[in-house]
Formats: C-alpha cells, structure tokens, sequence
C-alpha cells in the first residue's frame, strides 16, 4: 500500500451553485430556468424545475454541519445575479439578498469552511435575455460588471476567493449551438459572439476587482476536456488539434494567457464568424491577470477525423472532426455511455504546466455519477452505499498526484458536489452529492463515500494499492 499525502493547505470540499440548490423563496427576479420551465416544462427530466432544490435558503446553518460531516475545509458556491440585484440596470442589492448571503457565508467561516464565490453559472436574469439577449448585447456585459461590483462591495470581507464563470463554454453550447439551454437558438455566428462577450465581462469583473482593492484572489472556472483519438494517424490528431481549439484553447487561452490563439481567429474568419469588438474590449482581455484556474473534469472526449459529411446548415465545432465511442474504453456502469479515464487528470496537469505558465490551479469539480436510482437504499447503519464513487475518486487522486510530484501547482479538490442538487434539464437524473436529497422530503441521507472523503480531508492523505 503507498500513502498519497497532499501539499500542507490543500482545499478539499464540493462544488455548487446557488440556482441549483437555493430555492426560489424571496428572490426578486427570476432566471432563465424559471422562465424556461415555465414556458416548456416537458424539456426537463420529470418536468422539474429549478425550484425544487435542497432548499438551502433556509437549511444553510444545517447544511453547513453536513459540511464538516463530511470533512470539508473549503466550499463552492455562487451568488444568483437573480437574486442579489434588486435594479438590474445600476446594479442596487436586495436587502434580503444581502442578509442571507452574509448570513450564510459567515456560516461557513465560522465553521472553519473557506467560501469560495462564483459569479455566473448559467443564470442570467430572465429580463435581461428577453430585453437585450442575454450576453449577446455588450450592454449586459456592463450590467454583470455592475453586478460584480455589487458583489465585492458587500462581500469581499468575507470572501477572499473569487470565481467569474462557472464552464462559460457551456451557455454558448446550450444556448446557441446544441439546444440544452436557454434561449436555445441555433446560430453560429451568435454563439462566438456570446463567447467572446463572456470573456469580455470576466476580464472587465477582474479589473473591477482590482481596481476597488478588495483583499482575495480572482480566477475563473472552465471545463477542460482533453481529446483524445482512435491512434496516431495523422487526420485524427488534427481532428484533436481542432478539438481542443474550439472547447478548450477558446477560453482558457483569453483567461490565462491573455490572448487569443491566432489559429482560432483564422478559423473564425474563415467562416464569416469573428466577433465584433472593440480596442477597449481587447485591452480588457490582455490585461485581466487571474490569480487562479479552476478546472473541471468528468469524461474525456474522443475525436476522430470526419468520415461522414458535414449536413447541418450552420457552424458547430464538429465541421471538424466527428465524436465516437471508445470500443476499448472502461464506462461506468450507473451511467450511460461515461467513459472512466482517470490519467485524463495527469494530462490536463501536464497542460497547465508546461502551456498555462504553470498558473495555480485547483480541481473544481470531480464528478463521478450515478443514474438516479443505482446508489440504491440506505443501509442498516442509514448510509447509502456508494463505494463506487470511492473507488473511482482514488483512482483520480492517484493521477493528481502523479502530476503534484511531477510539478504541477494544484491546491485542491472539489467534487460535484456536496448534497445531489437539481442540474438543468437532467433535473435530478444524475446523482452524484455526498448526500441524497430526498425530493419528497428534504431529507439529507448520508453516503458511504462522505467518510472516506473526510479521513482523506482530515489527514491530507489516502492509502491505496
Ligand atoms: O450540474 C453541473 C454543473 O452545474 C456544472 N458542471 C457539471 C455538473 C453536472 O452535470
């Protein structure tokens, strides 16, 4: 048996977001999931919506016990812009907004659990995508900023890691590419622009940031999914090349790096699809300096070269190479066609070592699922038993490791996530908290895997073959 022991100070803990685990009481506003699920209840799992959820608006205090339960020394969650601003257009707060987010940050402190903040995770304001688009219109871009600087006014004493978006490629691929999110549109040209103004509006937060002095650090959070092929043939390493310069290189390269890859505006431009922008806009861009990454990992993507022909009448990433289904691959068996490729961690460590200037970084979200339903019932001893979560999570630490003796800069790990909580239109499909909710009551029922996380968190360390 070896002992993978941890960096002194690592951050172990869950990963969040306010809209999937809030509730809808007392909020002013409503996002466009509430909108959507109202407009169209039929495109989410057993028509449920965003406001059935753990309810933590008024189980916080509770939840937070769960919290040290379980062994967390550190927390993901996010402000709703929904919630927080009562005037969307000068970005004045709601009182009761204010008295919850303070009270429950405060929670956490006083508990020993770092907070850390995310600005955006998919929820914009239901009137801001009617009215103007969403972050189509750069005037929305100034309105998250306003709401940003809300944020840090009245939080950055509490808070001292800030994130700007949550995996803000996924908007743009729900929203305009493969209609899973709102305002589900299929429109290419749309799409680059909300990308580039997303990046615009997390370069702009980060300026704010420093420009108001507030004591913390400020990074942001992107699902980086490395592409891998059939073999070495040369057609498909290029479809991997386009691959990783479409989903990955077209955020993480204006984040951290500052500037966009060239190959990709040749790309965009080759297909009538640059945004528009203006000096300011990529002055913003070029000096935004984050302070950290975050990075999210589920499944690795597999590419090969096109064979069939290209049919759809608008641009989407796959112009370039076709997905497929690993025939040797190892899948989990709770949940349809998730390929388990665990040293996927070691390669992204590798990336943001030798390409991203080896920026501090941490593992924002884990996430190892299972279909509603599988984890099966509670134990004699009240426990679900999940093991196969525990078994997965080591082999995914092991890798982790790997990469911290091998010189990468992480300072932690958060899985997805900490009680199983609404996600989108799968709803409550896919289970993977540390605690089950049970939707008809609220309960909270514990999971095996929550005790292996917290002797893990407690010692820094785990043992394993
Ligand atoms: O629920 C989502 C989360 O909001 C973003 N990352 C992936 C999770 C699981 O699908």
């Amino acid at each position: 048996m070896t002992t993978y022991s941890f960096p002194e100070g690592f951050l172990w803990g869950a990963a969040a977001s306010g809209i999937q685990t809030e509730g809808t009481k007392n909020k002013i506003h409503e996002s466009i999931w509430d909108l959507w699920h109202r407009e169209q209840p039929e495109r989410f799992f057993r028509e449920i919506g965003p406001e059935t959820v753990c309810e933590t608006y008024d189980r916080y205090k509770d939840d937070v016990q769960l919290m040290k339960q379980v062994g967390f020394n550190s927390f993901r969650t996010s402000i709703q812009w929904s919630r927080l601003i009562k005037d969307l257009e000068t970005g004045e707060p709601c009182e009761d907004a204010l008295a919850f987010y303070t009270a429950y940050f405060e929670e956490m402190i006083a508990n020993g659990i770092t907070p850390m903040i995310n600005l955006y995770h998919f929820d914009m304001p239901a009137t801001l995508q009617t009215q103007y688009g969403g972050f189509e219109s750069k005037h929305v871009v100034e309105l998250f900023v306003k709401f940003a600087r809300t944020a840090f006014k009245h939080f950055a004493h509490l808070v001292k890691h800030w994130i700007t978006f949550n995996e803000p490629i996924v908007p743009v691929e729900g929203g305009y590419l493969y209609d899973f999110h709102y305002p589900c549109k299929k429109d290419s040209k749309l799409a680059v622009q909300v990308g580039f103004n997303i990046t615009v509006a997390h370069a702009k937060t980060v300026l704010a940031f420093r420009e108001m002095g507030c004591d913390g650090q400020i990074g942001t959070v992107l699902n980086l999914t490395p592409s891998y092929t059939r073999d070495d043939r040369a057609e498909d390493q290029q479809a991997a090349y386009y691959a990783d310069l479409l989903f990955n290189r077209s955020f993480l390269d204006p984040m951290v790096l500052n500037e966009y890859p060239k190959e990709l505006c040749e790309l965009l431009d080759k297909h009538g699809l640059l945004p528009e922008f203006n000096a300011d806009e990529m002055a913003a861009i070029r000096t935004a300096k984050v302070d950290f990454l975050g990075v999210n990992y589920y499944v690795p993507r597999r590419v090969k070269a096109r064979e069939a022909e290209y049919e759809l009448d608008y641009f989407t990433p796959e112009y370039y190479f076709e997905n497929y289904l690993n025939p040797t691959g190892r899948f989990n068996p709770y949940r349809d066609n998730n390929e388990i490729l665990p040293t996927a961690i070691y390669d992204i460590a590798q990336n943001i070592q030798h390409n991203y200037g080896n920026i501090p970084w941490f593992l924002a979200e884990i996430g190892i699922a299972m279909d509603e339903g599988s984890e099966g019932n509670a134990l004699e001893d009240g426990m679900i038993d999940d093991s196969f979560r525990t078994e997965l999570m080591v082999e995914h630490l092991v890798q982790l490791h790997h990469a911290i003796d091998a010189g990468a800069n992480c300072f932690g790990v958060h899985q997805w996530t900490f009680i199983d909580n609404w996600s989108w239109i799968n709803s409550f499909k896919r289970r993977y908290g540390f605690y089950r909710l049970d939707l008809a009551t609220g309960q909270r029922i514990p999971k095996r895997h929550g005790q292996w996380f917290k002797a893990l968190a407690e010692t820094n360390a785990f043992v394993a073959p």
